[in-house]
């Protein structure tokens, strides 16, 4: 009688052990869903004539790490630059500008 209770024991213990550790998300996505912090940076360009000046500033701008979307007109000379100031300073900015040989105001 005894015998078949401690089997039935053994049992249900052995019923309850572990399968392991489940599955679980390697890559926490959440980090990934948080929108980037960003800023707009408003600058007056003086030396700009016409429209490839414009192009060319707008590339060397996107091209710097941190800017999200830099829209140029040669008209008026204003650009405005979405940038996370985390990672590119508006100095960072005005410096890739003045590097084409523009000037710059804020
Ligand atoms: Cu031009």
């Amino acid at each position: 009688m005894r015998h078949v209770l401690l089997a039935a024991r053994l049992g249900l213990s052995l019923g309850t052990l572990s399968l392991g550790t489940a599955c679980a998300p390697s890559v926490d996505h959440a980090g990934n869903h948080a929108p980037p912090a960003e800023a707009t940076l408003e600058l007056q360009v003086g030396g700009m004539h016409c429209e490839p000046c414009a192009v060319a500033i707008t590339a060397a701008v996107t091209k710097l790490d941190g800017v999200t979307a830099c829209e140029v007109d040669h008209a008026s000379g204003r650009a405005v630059v979405r940038h996370d100031p985390a990672r590119v300073s508006a100095a960072a900015i005005s410096a890739a500008i003045t590097k084409l040989g523009y000037t710059v105001a804020g």
